[in-house]
């Protein structure tokens, strides 16, 4: 991460960002619990039955999963638009070719000709072919104002998010809360078997509560934090 700022990839304030984000990785167990899994599979069959999914890229997910989040929107027929919460065109070129290098076919977002609603700043700049006119988005490591600002549009929210008390974790439709680079290839690993039962991708999604979801994951990194606590007393 921290050669990728110096290539200006991530944004400086992205190191914090992952620094956050480990910090919560080591509470949930550094590994992907039963309750992220099966947000994992809500959010897939969610973009397998989206009519225009979407996954929105900012640096840090360029920086830590390219080739995977290339792999997912190829297997769920997604369009990938760069999105950038500390937007510069020239960080934007960046993060559009380092996703091209990696192999991306379509990168949109060099060339924004719509706003989102309800984001008073350059972050609301985005494309009509793109996140403007999706249904589903999937925003891994968002920021709380436009998430909630996607929700308010009528998108459905998909956040990839090791805090499940954020803002974004709270607005989403379904929070994942794991770490990206477990997410994103399992959520790859499940596209063929979800892509081939249409009965089971509506029953994991009328089952799908996001509330007791965040509930879950907190009662995991509770118990998990009280059972380090018992260690560290032996
Ligand atoms: O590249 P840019 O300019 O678009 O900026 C991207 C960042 C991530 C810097 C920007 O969107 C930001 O500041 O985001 P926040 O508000 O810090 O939200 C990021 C969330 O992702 C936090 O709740 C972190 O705990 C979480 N997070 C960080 N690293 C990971 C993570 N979640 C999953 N996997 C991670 N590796």
């Amino acid at each position: 991460m921290a050669e990728r700022v110096k290539e200006g990839i991530v944004a400086p304030t992205g190191l914090i960002a992952h620094g956050r984000g480990e910090a919560f990785d080591y509470i949930l167990g550094e590994k992907t619990t039963e309750n992220a899994r099966r947000a994992e599979m809500v959010a897939v069959a969610t973009l397998l039955d989206g009519i225009r999914p979407v996954i929105s890229v900012n640096g840090n997910t360029a920086a830590l999963c390219a080739k995977e989040l290339i792999e997912l929107a190829e297997a769920t027929k997604s369009r990938i638009e760069v999105n950038l919460f500390h937007r510069t065109e020239e960080r934007v070129e960046k993060v559009c070719a380092f996703l091209e290098d990696a192999g991306a076919k379509e990168v949109l977002g060099r060339n924004p000709d719509a706003l989102l609603p309800g984001v008073s700043s350059d972050r609301a700049r985005c494309t009509k072919a793109g996140i403007y006119s999706a249904d589903v988005v999937l925003v891994p490591l968002e920021d709380g104002d436009r998430a909630e600002a996607l929700v308010r549009f009528g998108k459905k929210v998909i956040a990839i998010d090791l805090n499940p008390l954020s803002r974004t974790a709270k607005a989403a439709l379904i929070t994942i809360v794991d770490e990206v680079t477990r997410a994103v290839p399992a959520m790859t690993a499940m596209v063929p078997e979800l892509r081939r039962n249409g009965e089971r991708r509506l029953a994991l999604v009328n089952s799908f509560d996001n509330l007791r979801n965040l509930e879950e994951a907190m009662g995991i990194m509770r118990a998990n934090l009280s059972s380090l606590q018992s260690q560290g007393k032996e």
